[in-house]
């Protein structure tokens, strides 16, 4: 039976770490790291991530402030909100958290925001440097998963590594940062034929698509490390459950990360890292 790979835990340790790094650099710099969160209506689901974002910078001693806009706002209304904590001096991160309602063009809002205060990394400037391979802000989600992989002392290197899940905020910048740690990546997707085979072939085995239970035991390599990135509401019980059947798929895998409680609480760590990134790249600049 496999290991389960506690991100809650994980994200205590290093939110313990960062607080120590925030008090240092406060004491060095005279300022504290700040971040701006955007919330534009109220999906619950939405609001319960953005909750937990400002909770954790609390934890840290990372300054934050929660910017709510109701779902009506229009998209002039939410750029020259952004244009206002771009050119904020005393804000080092601005995060719109997405969805956004249908009426606002995501993708126009996320070029709005000042590449250098982007702690998503999902602003074209840092796409566009992490896959040249020069120094950037890393999607937080992604960069959650490879430090949970790294925490099971699994060396990556050589192994087959499958991504089910190509998007923007997961699936394209995880190929790229298993890429970096030398595995063989295969990219997989709703059009993929036969994929309980590709995913059987799988070392390390990540879930990014959004469908519940989508991958069940038969489709995991005995001893694979299989990463859950899913957070789907059963529409049943209204549980938080992840893209994998974990109760079986755990009798095979070696390690695998629980939903809740596994992936979701390392994308906000890794955001609380990213604000201190920004906030040093401001000041070293
Ligand atoms: N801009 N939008 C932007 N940045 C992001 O990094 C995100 N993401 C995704 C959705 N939209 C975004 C998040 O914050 C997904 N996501 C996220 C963050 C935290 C959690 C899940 C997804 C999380 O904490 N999950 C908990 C359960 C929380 C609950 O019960 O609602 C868990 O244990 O998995």
């Amino acid at each position: 039976m496999g290991a389960i790979i506690d991100g809650k835990q994980l994200s205590l340790r290093l939110k313990g770490e960062m607080a120590d790094e925030v008090k240092a650099l406060d004491a060095k710099y005279g300022r504290v790291p700040s971040l701006a969160v955007i919330l534009v209506g109220e999906n619950p689901a939405s609001q319960s991530y953005v909750r937990g974002k400002i909770k954790a910078a609390e934890e840290v001693g990372i300054k934050s402030e929660l910017i709510t806009m109701p779902a009506d706002t229009t998209e002039e209304v939410l750029l020259a909100e952004i244009d206002r904590l771009n050119a904020d001096k005393d804000i080092d991160g601005v995060l719109v958290q997405l969805p956004l309602p249908k009426h606002i063009d995501e993708e126009r809002v996320i070029d709005a925001i000042a590449f250098e205060k982007d702690v998503d990394g999902f602003h074209p400037a840092n796409v566009a440097n992490l896959w040249l391979g020069k120094p950037c802000i890393v999607p937080c989600t992604p960069k959650g998963v490879m430090q949970m992989i790294a925490e099971c002392g699994f060396s990556v290197a050589g192994k087959k590594a499958v991504v089910v899940g190509r998007s923007n905020i997961v699936g394209k910048p995880m190929v790229k940062l298993l890429l970096d740690a030398n595995a063989t990546v295969t990219i997989a997707h709703s059009r993929t034929q036969n994929l309980a085979e590709v995913c059987r072939e799988a070392d390390i085995l990540v879930a990014a698509v959004g469908r519940k239970h989508l991958i069940t035991a038969d489709m995991v390599k005995p001893g694979a490390i299989v990463i859950d990135v899913g957070v789907n509401r059963d529409p049943e019980t209204g549980k938080l459950c992840g893209d994998v059947d974990t109760a079986s798929a755990k009798e095979v895998a070696s390690f695998i990360t629980p939903v809740p409680g596994g992936v979701g609480p390392m994308t906000i760590t890794m955001l609380m890292k990213n604000t201190i990134e920004c906030y040093l790249n401001r000041i070293n600049k």
